[in-house]
């Protein structure tokens, strides 16, 4: 069966689906190698043929049912399937819809957000799921139209069927419905063209430098900007084979990932810093034997803060079998940029800032003492800005930039800014076409316009420095403290501390400290170790901060609510806590207001 015969090209090829189609007309090479059981004793292999003629398949049945220019919603499990159906979509000149399958209370209500804010004309999910679609379906509000649905399972891509050929898609065309990893009830899907995807790639690329005997490896869900554009799409786009395993088998046995490294030869992978934190504390002494990390050349690190401290548990651990931190590239972005804004450069030093924590406070970058004192904080450098772009660092209030040495809002500027969010042209045009005030324009052009991506940060030698949130900045008595690192602080401050969250609420004297935080173990074992934590959270976060707490909350494990992509949703947990209904342990201390 060759549905890849494809399009005749008469120049270089742009478009992914382009890019895919030439390589799969040359002589074959390694696109994809799969562990389905998370280890290397199963892998499954495709060729960019073996890809193209998947995809064709999904493309064929896309362009019988005339859905052009539709959207189409994937809903497969992470694995080969999911990039035969997301490449046979952009053929098809559908717009993708990058999701999940439907299963679970929670993965299931997001899911039915996302069909009602994008109505796709139909949605791709695995034989499995057949059963499911009346329980599915029965979440949907009456007023939903009901979108068809395409099972496929291995059986499904062994059928032949010719595609109607049609052109390629237009750069300027909606390749992608990007949805961020926000709150269910309010989803935003970010609308990127082929232009933003290939511009993305164009642009790390650009960073990561050539290398013959490249060879990737990832385990980060797909649905997602990085697993997404990061991993699956620049692999295609660069030619080089990516070893993928499942998200699930990552969290289950994070020591999956650093054997598929070292089994498989891999010179560049990713993960966020929960990731490395995860190696470090559950990779056995026997396990850490069979490692060898010394081909990894490249690692990405981004997606959450960069911990000056996960990276040195890393290293002091890895750094026998072959990792060395030249290899780590903290970098930054957002969806809303398709994903990169900025990375270090390959083989430089990680650089990490000594800042006076109090004038990092107020807003000014100011180096601290040397020897890193608790009046000093330590902040890991996300490098320089990808090509082609412009970051500027403005006052979210004013909307002029601040001066040199000064802390404001991150805005970018650049091909790989999407085209803005669907059907919500106000928020569009408050995010993605930003100006700054009249009197402030830059040196560049009079009517430039930024993505302001809502992040607070500073250039220091012309790279980026990301120190948080603007809308989660707690500001108490005129400071501004950082959530990340008071949560650090309470995490470090006792060792059944699992997922922390702080936030400020309204009290007499102003805003005052509220710490949320989960407790490995009972409501029993809390209440008989109680005063030793309680007194333990209070200590660190004064002593670390100088903020006392004037509420501690402990709740379960679980407790927190998360984004799909396991960060803190500080807002969600400040509105529960208000409202009441945050889970909660015994011992928490609104109970019995804590004494000064
Ligand atoms: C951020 C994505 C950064 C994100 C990644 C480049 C195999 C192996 C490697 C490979 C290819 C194949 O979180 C991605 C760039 C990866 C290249 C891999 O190459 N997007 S998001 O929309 O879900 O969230 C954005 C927000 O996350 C926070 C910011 O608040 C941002 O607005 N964030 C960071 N916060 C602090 N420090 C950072 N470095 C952050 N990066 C993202």
């Amino acid at each position: 069966m060759d549905r890849s015969a494809g399009w005749a090209r008469t120049s270089l090829p742009t478009s992914l689906p382009e890019i895919l189609e030439y390589r799969a007309a040359r002589p074959p090479r390694t696109a994809f190698r799969f562990l389905p059981d998370g280890t290397s004793d199963e892998a499954v292999e495709w060729t960019y043929q073996d890809l193209a003629e998947h995809a064709g398949r999904i493309a064929a049945d896309l362009l019988d049912r005339e859905l052009t220019g539709r959207r189409v919603v994937l809903a497969l499990d992470p694995g080969l399937h999911y990039v035969a159906a997301l490449f046979g979509i952009f053929r098809a000149g559908a717009t993708a819809v990058p999701s999940f399958p439907p299963t679970g209370k929670r993965a299931v209500a997001r899911f039915a957000s996302i069909i009602e804010d994008c109505a796709p004309d139909v949605i791709i999910a695995d034989t499995r799921l057949e059963s499911r679609v009346g329980q599915f379906e029965a979440e949907l509000p009456e007023s939903v139209a009901r979108p068809r649905w395409i099972f496929v399972d291995d059986a499904y891509f062994e059928e032949t069927g010719a595609a109607a050929d049609r052109r390629p898609p237009r750069l300027a065309d909606p390749a992608l419905l990007q949805y961020t990893s926000g709150s269910t009830g309010n989803p935003k899907g970010i609308v990127l063209t082929h232009d933003n995807l290939v511009s993305n790639c164009v642009t790390l690329e650009e960073n990561m430098g050539y290398e013959p005997d490249r060879v990737g490896c990832t385990w980060l869900p797909p649905y997602h900007d990085m697993g997404l554009m990061g991993t699956l799409l620049l692999a295609v786009h660069g030619g080089w084979p990516l070893v993928l395993l499942s998200p699930a088998h990552f969290v289950q046995q994070p020591y999956r990932w650093l054997k598929a490294l070292t089994d498989h030869k891999v010179t560049i992978s990713v993960g966020p810093n929960f990731a490395f934190d995860l190696c470090t504390s559950s990779v056995t002494d026997e396990e850490l034997e069979t490692l060898d990390l010394s081909r990894l050349r490249q690692v990405f690190c981004g997606s959450e803060p960069v911990s000056r401290a996960t990276l040195d548990r890393f290293r002091e651990r890895f750094g026998p079998r072959g990792y060395t931190e030249t290899s780590l590239i903290p970098c930054y972005g957002l969806a809303e940029a398709t994903l990169y804004v900025s990375g270090k450069r390959s083989g430089t030093e990680v650089r990490t800032r000594l800042l006076d924590k109090e004038a990092l406070e107020r807003g000014f970058v100011r180096a601290g003492d040397p020897l890193g004192t608790d009046a000093t904080t330590r902040i890991i450098s996300c490098g320089a800005v990808a090509v082609g772009h412009e970051v500027l660092i403005v006052d979210p209030e004013s909307r002029r930039p601040v001066g040199d040495g000064r802390v404001g809002e991150v805005w970018v500027h650049g091909p790989n800014v999407a085209a803005g969010y669907l059907g919500r042209p106000g928020l569009t045009a408050e995010t993605f076409t930003a100006r700054l005030a009249d009197d402030a324009r830059p040196p560049s052009g009079s009517e430039q316009t930024y993505l302001r991506t809502g992040d607070l940060g500073f250039l220091l030698d012309g790279e980026l420095h990301i120190t948080g949130r603007l809308k989660d900045l707690v500001v108490i008595a005129g400071r501004n403290l950082y959530p990340q690192d008071v949560e650090q602080s309470v995490r470090e401050s006792h060792g059944k501390l699992r997922g922390t969250a702080v936030f400020s609420r309204p009290g007499e004297a102003g805003e005052e400290l509220v710490v949320v935080a989960e407790y490995r173990g009972t409501a029993r074992q809390l209440a008989a170790e109680g005063g030793a934590v309680l007194d333990a959270v209070i200590a660190a976060v004064t002593a670390d901060h100088g903020v006392r707490p004037a509420d501690v909350h402990f709740g379960p494990v679980g407790a927190i609510p998360m984004t799909t992509s396991g960060k803190v949703r500080r807002d969600a947990t400040r509105k529960a806590y208000a409202q009441g209904t945050l889970k909660k342990l015994a011992l928490a201390t609104d109970d019995k207001p804590l004494s000064a």
